[in-house]
């Protein structure tokens, strides 16, 4: 049984998203980040980081999005959403579930929290370093695609694939959003036609993506 604490669109997105596409049961948390309960006692308690998301995994709190949506994949490999481990194709679904959880994420909360990296003042300058570190993860990747694709892994849809799309997603509101590179469009389009992906949008109630 897991016990998912999220926050509508956030880094819990990718594992909301796999745990309906598992098809296994979960029970919801919703946190709410605007009213603070992220930081609370009660919520440290579960992740000390205080941020979202969580995942309760019968009775033990783990977290760290990318982390999850690998512990899911390899707890439910019926699903074939994580490559053999003696595979090369695992060597590339780690490369990437890396480059989500240490590249592209990073320079997300730079810019989404551009205050935290060196202060206010230099908000403007982290904020800007943020877009051109995150513009060019996505060309690297398009060109990835566009090369190896169609999905991260080559030809099979892999968990790392609903940690990428989430990231995608979180570029809407930047001046050259994921979706004007060709590949990550085609690609974004095709993750975004899963049932799963239409379901975790009515939970979560997100609309203007794709
Ligand atoms: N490395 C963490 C980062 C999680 C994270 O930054 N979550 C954000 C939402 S996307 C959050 O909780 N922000 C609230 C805050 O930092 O106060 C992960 O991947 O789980």
């Amino acid at each position: 049984m897991y016990e998912l604490y999220y926050a509508p669109g956030s880094a819990s997105l990718a594992v909301h998203w796999l745990l309906i596409e598992l098809g296994v049961e979960h029970r919801l948390h919703r946190v709410n980040l605007a009213a603070g309960e992220h930081k609370t006692d009660h919520y440290r308690a579960i992740n000390p980081a205080g941020v979202v998301p969580a995942l309760v995994i019968n009775g033990q709190a783990v977290s760290e999005s990318a982390a999850l949506v690998l512990a899911l994949a390899d707890r439910h490999p019926q699903a074939g959403l994580a490559p053999d481990l003696d595979s090369l194709e695992r060597a590339t679904y780690y490369q990437w579930a890396f480059f989500c959880a240490n590249t592209l994420q990073p320079a997300f909360r730079n810019w989404f929290y551009p205050q935290e990296a060196a202060g206010v003042e230099c908000q403007d300058h982290t904020k800007e370093q943020a877009r051109l570190k995150i513009e060019a993860a996505f060309a690297q990747v398009n060109a990835h695609l566009d090369s190896r694709g169609p999905y991260l892994c080559g030809d099979q849809l892999r968990a790392v694939d609903f940690s990428f799309a989430m990231l995608t997603r979180w570029s809407r509101g930047m001046p050259k959003p994921a979706r004007e590179w060709p590949a990550i469009k085609a690609y974004t389009d095709r993750l975004c036609a899963l049932p799963s992906f239409a379901q975790v949008c009515a939970r979560e109630e997100l609309t203007g993506w794709p």
